[in-house]
């Protein structure tokens, strides 16, 4: 396994606020214990897209957390990020390793176990699971069951995390389910206090990786 940290995942969203006050809240999540990092931008220009993953970068190596562009690989190689999340109507996983190389960390969102087990054969490197809950984020997804989460977390190898609608009063449902840690956007993008937004689900998503190991 690559040298990450799946526990708090954080996915960001800047369409509801200004790149400084982005940036700022990227910044706390980051000191509030956010152990990845993913930037997400559906509606930039390659070159706003470009300018901001290179923003993002910087503050994200001063807390040595790798960055994860989604769906660009072109983006994600030129802003010397650390790896590229692809969909399942982005570029195959096997495509987006062969250009990423071997180094660079690649995941990717699966929904069912033969499509987990078919991402892991092409290496990804990790998978996202969701939606677990209804999300307010802008995104084309449906649910997926615990069931269907749990099974895909014993089918393959690589970490598994749970996505979609995540927050601490909620994360409970992934009790026993060997998650590697929670994806989450508005837990934290609209928290009030997003420093203490990410300390609190990281302190339960330790929790929930803690016991599973008793
Ligand atoms: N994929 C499945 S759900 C989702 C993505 C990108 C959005 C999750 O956002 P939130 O705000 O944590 O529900
Ligand atoms: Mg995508």
């Amino acid at each position: 396994m690559k040298n990450m940290d799946m526990t708090l995942y954080f996915i960001t969203d800047s369409t509801r606020c200004t790149e400084d006050e982005f940036l700022y809240r990227v910044e706390e999540a980051l000191a509030g214990g956010a152990t990845l990092l993913q930037l997400r931008e559906k509606e930039k220009t390659t070159r706003e897209y470009m300018e901001l993953a290179c923003k993002v970068h910087r503050i994200a190596e001063r807390y040595k957390v790798p960055l994860i562009i989604d769906d660009r690989v072109d983006v994600a190689l030129a802003s010397g990020a650390e790896g590229v999340h692809v969909g399942e109507s982005d570029m195959p996983v096997n495509d987006a390793r062969r250009l990423m190389g071997k180094e660079k960390i690649v995941g990717a969102t699966a929904k069912t176990v033969p499509r987990a087990l078919e991402a892991y054969e092409q290496g990804a490197d990790y998978l996202g699971v969701g939606a677990i809950f209804p999300t307010t984020t802008k995104v084309k997804t449906v649910l997926t069951s615990t069931e269907t989460l749990r099974e895909i977390c014993e089918a393959v190898p690589v970490p598994v995390n749970a996505i979609g609608g995540l927050n601490s009063s909620n994360i409970n449902v992934l009790e026993g389910i060997p998650v590697a840690g929670i994806c989450v956007v508005s837990a934290i993008m609209s928290a009030q206090d997003p420093r203490r937004a990410a300390m609190e689900l990281r302190a339960g998503a330790e929790k929930l990786k803690r016991s599973l190991k008793i």
